[in-house]
């Protein structure tokens, strides 16, 4: 059995390296020393260049390094064969802390004490409690599910959005595009966890903004929050910034971006309410998804179910 790590990023090495030290007795190669591609059976991918993986006419498993697989079915070459994504207590684990930690900051109006410490200025803003704020998470997967777990001991009103209906215990579901309005209506903390897809794209546009927290706002918190962790291509930029500058929105917290790294140019690196982080909400280490690539591919070999399967038809 011969492996191959693909990836255009510069974690290959470490990514092959962890691969090797977890897979004793086979053979692990690090795109572009491919060697015959005749030899590869299993593939682990993040940002693989498009056409790689239809090269290799033996391939019979591919494994994202991340949880979302569009920089894998973007390419229309992609192979036909299993598709599984990384869903890990390490990746899940992050997201969460990484949820939680904004939430709290905008809850507790961080970005203007911040700069209120710059000035030297020792002033109180009044601050809602959680219990009076609606958070409302977009997309009730694992990453979605994890950010209710660790928001809910703070007594946050918990509200959730999917594709399709869910029950979760103190958590009010909608679902689908005719929940949309009713959900965004009940939401000041709007979290985003959903996955880049044909439906998903754009999504989160000055139509959608304007529709946050229209009834019952939080007294305390000047305005709508965004915060997105799930994908770039959902997010209209222009529109987010025109929002913060109309305040129909008070602020946001953006880990993913339409390009990445975010240009120099874009005004949101400077923007003194929008927290920029460089698609590192979740990061996972090497060890973890090494370890869970050769889980994979023995339960491939041995004849086991495979986890995570990834539906082609729903994009996700
Ligand atoms: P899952 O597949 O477990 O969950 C996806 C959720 O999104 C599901 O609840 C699904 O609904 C919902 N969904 C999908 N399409 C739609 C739609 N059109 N309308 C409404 N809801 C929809 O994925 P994960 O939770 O594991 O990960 C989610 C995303 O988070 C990843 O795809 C990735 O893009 C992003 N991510 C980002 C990271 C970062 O570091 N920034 C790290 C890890 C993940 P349903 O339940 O009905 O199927
Ligand atoms: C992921 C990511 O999808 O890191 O896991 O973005």
């Amino acid at each position: 059995m011969t492996l191959l790590v693909i990836t255009t990023s510069d974690r290959g090495t470490e990514f092959a390296e962890a691969a090797r030290h977890h897979a004793a007795g086979l053979d692990v190669r690090l795109w572009p020393d491919v060697g015959n591609p005749a030899d590869i059976h299993a593939a682990l991918a993040w940002l693989p260049p498009k056409g790689v993986l239809a090269m290799l006419p033996n391939l019979k498993l591919m494994v994202s390094v991340g949880a979302g697989v569009d920089h894998l079915l973007s390419d229309p070459g992609l192979p036909d064969v299993p598709l599984v994504r990384y869903v890990d207590p390490d990746l899940t684990g992050r997201m969460a802390e990484y949820v939680g930690l904004q939430v709290l900051f905008h809850q507790r109006r961080m970005a203007e004490f911040i700069e209120l410490q710059r000035q030297s200025r020792w002033e109180y803003l009044p601050e809602p409690a959680a219990n009076e704020v609606r958070v409302g998470i977009m997309g009730l997967g694992v990453m979605g599910r994890a950010a209710i777990d660790v928001l809910r001991p703070f007594g946050f009103q918990l509200r959730g959005w999917s594709r399709t209906p869910k029950a979760i215990d103190g958590v009010a579901c909608f679902a689908g595009t005719g929940d949309l309005d009713t959900f965004l209506a009940e939401t000041d903390i709007l979290v985003c966890l959903l996955p880049a897809t044909p439906d998903t794209r754009g999504l989160l546009d000055a139509r959608l903004l304007a529709g946050l927290s229209r009834t019952g706002r939080s007294a305390r918190l000047p305005g709508p929050v965004l915060i997105n962790a799930g994908r770039g291509s959902l997010q209209v930029e222009a529109d987010i910034l025109g929002a913060l500058n109309e305040q129909t929105l008070y602020a946001a917290s953006l880990d993913v971006f339409e390009v990445e790294p975010l240009p120099q140019a874009s005004p949101l690196w400077r923007h003194p309410r929008v927290v920029v982080t460089p698609h590192n909400a979740a990061e996972s280490t090497a060890d973890a998804i090494a370890r869970y690539f050769i889980r994979q591919v023995r339960d491939m070999a041995e004849g086991r179910p495979l986890e995570n399967l990834v539906d082609r038809s729903r994009g996700y």
